[in-house]
């Protein structure tokens, strides 16, 4: 229904991102690209990198006059630091004779944790940089940008997504289902971390600091909220059409995500079913499917048998620490295979803020991807039509069963 493609290189002209499958007719607001990719930018323990970028999408096709035209929409992010690459990073045989930036030596250290020993050696390169360079975490510029058109596709439906940030190094707060919708949602623009509780939020920012200090990285654990999903996305009738699986492949996929938790997460595994099982009550006010029905909790995150259940959609990313040491980790040197310090690239402390942005961003996609596949169309205003018709069937079989 809908995909998406992305290209380029993290110190390359730009990032490209291809998305195919939007239907015509949604309303595109522009800034509220630029803000997402304003939001992926910020968070404590950012590198230098981002005071050179400021990222903006330019829309080279696919809309018009600002409203989609249904046709694939491409995407284009210049990156400024080209200026500083240019005799480094060029496409042709030789330098241009105007290329700027200084010539740089070929990296034959591979860091421990980086795509950058397994990438050389299947893609059998010498310089390291043919690999990093893709699989750089700059590329979730790319899925922001088109993750922001799937959201704004939701948005048209009521549908919101929020995250926040909940533990660096394994400090912060227990579980994130303590934190609500709402404050995840009211976390103001200009928090250092995006975390929902000041207090939690001083501790991780300490231990980023003294992770900068020691030359030591940090990773942490973001969630993502979705507020306003209708019941019924996703299948458990195979397994690629289970929800819960095509959304952990997504943000699996964000670089230095190792692992993925719906609601409860993996405490799932270690309480019994009485202390993880979401009771169902009679709420004869509930007008919104499931009509007449709540649930007093929702360890379950939203989704049952891969199906979307009408709670908040709730789904946690645990990112490793970033694979560049300051102080570095042992490696060879493939240039003569002796023993050596892993190379030292320009990078982030921690990225865990940018990460929950770009969980954002996929879990968006993939939503909009399985919201389409349900309530079809090729304009909005037909997707719009069975969406509204499978909303007053619903109505009409639940609301006149109250005794
Ligand atoms: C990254 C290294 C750093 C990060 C980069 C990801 O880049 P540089 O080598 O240019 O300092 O800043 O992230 C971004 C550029 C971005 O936009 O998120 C890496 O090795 O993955």
């Amino acid at each position: 229904m809908l995909r998406f493609l992305t290209a380029g290189e993290s110190h390359g002209k730009g990032l490209v991102a291809l998305l195919e499958g939007m239907p015509a007719g949604l309303h595109l607001d522009f800034d509220a690209i630029t803000e997402q990719l304003k939001r992926r930018q910020g968070g404590y323990g950012r590198g230098r990198r981002m005071a050179i970028e400021s990222d903006k999408a330019e829309v080279l096709s696919g809309v018009r006059a600002g409203e989609t035209l249904g046709s694939p929409i491409a995407l284009l992010i210049r990156n400024k630091d080209w200026d500083n690459w240019q005799q480094t990073m060029h496409a042709e045989d030789q330098a241009p004779p105007d290329a700027t930036g200084p010539s740089r030596p070929i990296v034959t250290r591979p860091r421990p944790g980086h795509a950058d020993l397994a990438g050389v050696i299947k893609y059998d390169r010498e310089d390291i940089r043919d690999v990093l360079e893709r699989a750089s975490a700059r590329e979730t510029a790319a899925r922001v940008a088109a993750g922001a058109i799937a959201r704004q596709l939701l948005k048209r439906f009521d549908i919101d997504i929020v995250s926040h940030i909940y533990q660096v190094n394994g400090i912060g707060l227990d579980s994130p289902l303590r934190v609500t919708f709402e404050a995840a949602r009211d976390i103001g623009s200009d928090s250092a971390l995006r975390c929902a509780d000041p207090e939690a939020e001083g501790k991780m920012i300490a231990e980023i600091d003294r992770c900068r200090e020691a030359g030591d990285t940090a990773g942490g654990a973001f969630e993502v909220i979705v507020r306003g999903l209708p019941v019924g996305l996703g299948s458990y009738v195979q397994w690629d059409r289970k929800l819960d699986g095509r959304l952990a492949q997504a943000v699996m996929s964000i670089p230095a995500i190792k692992g993925v938790g719906i609601g409860l997460g993996p405490k799932v595994a270690t309480v019994p079913g009485s202390q993880v099982h979401d009771e169902i009550v009679p709420a004869p006010s509930r007008t919104k499917p499931p009509i007449g029905v709540s649930r007093p909790t929702n360890n379950a995150g939203g989704l049952e048998g891969g199906v979307t259940n009408g709670e908040d959609l709730r789904i946690s990313g645990f990112m490793k620490p970033i694979a560049t040491l300051m102080a570095p980790l042992r490696s060879v040197d493939l240039a003569g295979m002796t023993e050596a310090p892993a190379v030292i690239e320009r990078s982030d402390v921690s990225a865990i803020s940018a990460a929950g942005v770009v969980g954002e961003a996929v879990v968006s996609l993939v939503l909009a991807d399985a919201f389409l596949e349900k309530f079809s169309g090729d304009s909005i205003a037909e997707i719009a039509r069975n969406y509204q018709s499978s909303t007053e069937r619903l109505q009409a079989r639940f609301s006149t069963r109250r005794s």
